[in-house]
């Protein structure tokens, strides 16, 4: 076993028992949808290659303006566009030639159509399914994961077709009472890991200069994103670090601009960051350098291993 100096920490993770080099990767959302973003992150220090949500069919998305940068992250209300999950099957097999896992995000609109999708990627070359349980932006599409009824139904359908690691994006929860809730109906299934958190859905913004929402879709509300949710992302990955069993996976998201905000997320107990709005902003070397803060705070604290510091939440 080659050893590694005492002063480069090693930042690799398992998520559901698979490796990934580094504990860094891309969301869902930002720059995944085409076949090119797709090879973008192939090639760079993104831990692994997560696609944009897909649903049977593709879609256009909502009208524009649906992206609004703001001074400490964004509003969007993106509307899932994408290519169609036929489009992902095809596209997959041709980023296994960078060899880092690839996550499939998938985003029906009706049980029916989780069934369909979850089906069919279990014979793809995927190597995790994401079933994302929060997506905030369809007009007439409550939130899977407020709804704990269906959230029960959903998960007995989709965890029952195969044998990839499937896992959950949960929306954000506020109150003891529904993360317990949540947990008990997670730990009936065979769930892998989740993502903790989607964007906080229907905010609003109001630029007072022009008297109106700054985006477009849904008289203006959308979910809001960066670093303005990382004290609820935070507090979402560490509540469930509690009530869920450690076989249970967790990735923590929001707000992730910096190896210090991936630390944060390693002490609440995360097994791995997801960066969204950052990766939006800026571009692929956001997760190299990222990577090489998150070593070098490490470093400084005399960790060596993401084990070492993972939940080391230290209570007042
Ligand atoms: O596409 C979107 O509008 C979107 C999705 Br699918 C999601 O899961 N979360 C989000 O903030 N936007």
């Amino acid at each position: 076993m080659t050893k590694l100096p005492l002063n480069k920490p090693n930042l690799s993770t398992k998520i559901a028992d698979v490796n990934f080099d580094s504990y860094i990767l891309n969301a869902s959302g930002p720059r995944c949808t085409t076949e090119t973003e797709l090879h973008n992150l192939g090639q760079s220090d993104s831990a692994a290659i997560m696609t944009k949500s897909c649903t049977l069919v593709a879609r256009e998305g909502n009208p524009e303006p649906r992206y609004k940068a703001l001074p400490q992250g964004s509003i969007q209300s993106m509307g899932l566009p994408n290519l169609g999950y036929k489009a992902y099957l095809e596209i997959l097999p041709r980023l296994t030639q960078y060899n880092k896992p690839i996550i499939a995000s998938i985003s029906g609109l009706s049980i029916n159509d989780n069934v369909e999708m979850v089906r069919a990627f279990q014979q793809s070359a995927a190597d995790l399914l994401e079933v994302n349980f929060s997506c905030p932006n369809v007009p007439g599409k409550p939130q899977l994961g407020y709804d704990f009824e269906q959230t029960d139904k959903a998960l007995a359908a989709i965890t029952k077709l195969g044998d990839k690691p499937l896992g959950i994006k949960l929306p954000a929860y506020f109150d003891f009472n529904h993360f317990e809730t949540v947990a008990n109906i997670l730990k009936k299934y065979p769930v892998k890991f989740i993502s903790s958190i989607n964007s906080i859905g229907n905010t609003l913004v109001i630029d007072p200069e022009t008297q109106s929402p700054v985006i477009k879709p849904k008289a203006g509300f959308g979910g809001l994103c960066g670093s303005y949710i990382k004290p609820i992302g935070l507090a979402n990955v560490n509540a469930f670090r509690e009530l869920l069993p450690k076989e249970i996976s967790i990735f923590g998201v929001g707000g992730v601009y910096t190896g210090t905000d991936a630390f944060e997320y390693l002490l609440a107990g995360a097994d791995a960051v997801q960066v969204a709005t950052c990766y939006q902003e800026q571009d692929v070397n956001c997760f190299t350098r990222i990577k090489n803060e998150l070593a070098q705070l490490l470093a400084s604290k005399n960790y060596q291993n993401i084990d070492a510091a993972k939940g080391q939440l230290q209570l007042l």
